[in-house]
C-alpha cells in the first residue's frame, strides 16, 4: 500500500446557531464559529478535521495549508515540522477562543497541528480500514461516557442580537436551582447522562452552591461538577470550596492561575480540576511544583492533537493526576475525534464534557454518533467514522458569511442585554 499524499487542503468556516448560555465572560452569541478541514489525497481519500472558526484560527490554518501539499498522511512528525515552518512569521495568537487559558505562540501552533492531525488520522483510517481509536493504540472502551453540561441560560437571545426569524430553542430559561434541575432532568432523560456538570461563575457562589445541593437531592447517585471558570477570588474559593465537599467529584477552575489554585487546593479536600491553568505542556512544571490541580481536562484542539493528548495522559499518570476532557461548542467531526481519543486513552477515567445537547445543526451526516446511557459508541466505520453532509456544510458556510460574527465574544453579547455590564476577573 502506498501512503496517501495530500493534494488539496480546504478550510471552510461555518456558523451554527447557539443558545444564550451564560458563563463568566458573559453569554454565548447566537452563532458559534467552527472550521471544517478537508485534506484531499492522491488516493481519492479525504480526511476530515474540525477547529475553532474565529479569524485568527482561520488565518493560521490558511497560512499552513499550502505547506501540506505532498504530505504523507502517515507522517505526523512531518506535519508538525511543516506547520511550525509555515507559522514562523505572522502567526496569530491574539483574540483566540476565550476561557481556555492564556494565548501563546506555542498554543497557536498546537491548535493548527491538531486540526490537520485529526484529518490525517481520518485519512489513515480510511486508507487502512482501521478506526482512529485502533490507530491510537486500540480501544479500551467501546462506549465513551459524557457528562450533561448544564448552563444557566436565558430562554432567548436579547432583542437586537439575532436576525428576524432566528428560531428560539425549546429549553426555556434556567436562572435558579429549580431551572437547573429541570434542565438536568431533561438532559438525563434524553441522553442518559450519568454525571452532571454545572457551568458556574455566573451568580454568587452561594447561589451556585444551592443549585449543586438541589442537583444532589434530585440525582443522589450522579457525580457532580461545578466550573466557575476562574471567576472566584482565592479568598472566595477558600471560603466556598469546603462547603462543596461531599457534593462534588471535582471543582473545576475555581480561581485563576496555578499559585491561586494551589492555595485553594490546600484549603479543601475536593479535587481541583482545570482547563484554564494547565493548558499546555509549558504550564505543567509549575502545576506539579505547586500541587495546584489533581485533574486535568485535556482537549485535543489546543493540546496539539490526539497524539499530544495521549502524551498528556502519560504525564498525568506520572503525577497521579486524573484526566477528564474539556469541550467548547463543537460539531460531529470533533465529537467523533473526542470519542476515539477517549476510547483509546486508558487513564481518561472521568466522563468527558460535550456541548452536543445544545447544538441543533451539524456538518456530519446523522446516524454515526449514537447516544446510549450517557455514552457514545465508538463509530464503527474506518477513520473517524463520520461523513460530511455537503448540503449542511454549504448551508452553514452561507450562515457564516451572512451572520457577521468573526470571533467569539461573550462579553459583547452580554453588553447587548446589559450595556452597564463589566467584565471583572474574578467577579466574586
Ligand atoms: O461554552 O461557555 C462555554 C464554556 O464556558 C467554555 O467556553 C469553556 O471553555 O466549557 C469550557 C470550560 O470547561 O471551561
Ligand atoms: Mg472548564
Amino acid at each position: 500500500m502506498s501512503s496517501p499524499k495530500v493534494t488539496d487542503v480546504v478550510v471552510t468556516p461555518v456558523a451554527v446557531m447557539d443558545p444564550p448560555l451564560l458563563n463568566a465572560s458573559g453569554v454565548h452569541q447566537p452563532y458559534q464559529l467552527r472550521a471544517v478541514i478537508e485534506l484531499h489525497t492522491d488516493a481519492g481519500i479525504t480526511g476530515l478535521g474540525e477547529a475553532y472558526g474565529d479569524d485568527p484560527t482561520l488565518a493560521n490554518l490558511r497560512a499552513a495549508a499550502p505547506f501540506l501539499l505532498g504530505l504523507d498522511v502517515f507522517d505526523l512528525n512531518a506535519l508538525t515540522r511543516r506547520v511550525e515552518g509555515a507559522l514562523v512569521d505572522g502567526i496569530r495568537t491574539e483574540g483566540l477562543t476565550e476561557l481556555i487559558g492564556v494565548s501563546s505562540r506555542e498554543k497557536s501552533v498546537a491548535q493548527t497541528v491538531a486540526a490537520f492531525e485529526v484529518a490525517c488520522y481520518d485519512a489513515q483510517g480510511k486508507a487502512t480500514g482501521l478506526r482512529v481509536c485502533d490507530l491510537l493504540g486500540g480501544a479500551v472502551r467501546e462506549a465513551v461516557p459524557y457528562s450533561a453540561y448544564l448552563f444557566y441560560r436565558w430562554a432567548a437571545h436579547p432583542e437586537g442580537a439575532v436576525p428576524t426569524g432566528y428560531p428560539v430553542d425549546d429549553w426555556g430559561g434556567a436562572l435558579e436551582p429549580g431551572g437547573i434541575v429541570a434542565q438536568a432532568r431533561r438532559m438525563v432523560a434524553a441522553y442518559g447522562f450519568r454525571s452532571l456538570k454545572l457551568k458556574g461563575g455566573v451568580f454568587p457562589p452561594e447561589a451556585e452552591a444551592e443549585a449543586i445541593a438541589a442537583l444532589r437531592e434530585a440525582f443522589p447517585d450522579h457525580p457532580l461538577r461545578l466550573d466557575p471558570n476562574a471567576n472566584w477570588s482565592v479568598a472566595t474559593a477558600v471560603r466556598v470550596a469546603p462547603r462543596l465537599e461531599g457534593l462534588l467529584e471535582y471543582l473545576e477552575d475555581p480561581t485563576p492561575g496555578n499559585p491561586g489554585m494551589a492555595q485553594v487546593a490546600r484549603a479543601t479536600s475536593l479535587p481541583l480540576a482545570t482547563n484554564m491553568s494547565v493548558t499546555s505542556f509549558a504550564e505543567i512544571p509549575e502545576a506539579a511544583a505547586l500541587g495546584s490541580v489533581s485533574v486535568v481536562l485535556s482537549d485535543h484542539h489546543y493540546w496539539g492533537g490526539l497524539r499530544a493528548s495521549q502524551r498528556l495522559a502519560g504525564i498525568c499518570e506520572t503525577f497521579g493526576w486524573g484526566m477528564s476532557m474539556h469541550s467548547n461548542t463543537h460539531l460531529g467531526i470533533s465529537l467523533a475525534a473526542m470519542t476515539h481519543l477517549a476510547a483509546a486513552t486508558p487513564s481518561l477515567g472521568y466522563a468527558c464534557d460535550t456541548h452536543s445537547p445544545w447544538q441543533r445543526e451539524d456538518v456530519v451526516q446523522p446516524g454515526a454518533l449514537v447516544w446510549s446511557q450517557g455514552s457514545l459508541a465508538v463509530p464503527a466505520a474506518p477513520g473517524l467514522g463520520v461523513e460530511l453532509d455537503r448540503g449542511a456544510l454549504a448551508r452553514l458556510h452561507r450562515q457564516y458569511l451572512d451572520c457577521g460574527v468573526r470571533r467569539r465574544d461573550d462579553h459583547a453579547a452580554m453588553l447587548l442585554a446589559d450595556p452597564s455590564w463589566t467584565r471583572q476577573a474574578p467577579r466574586f
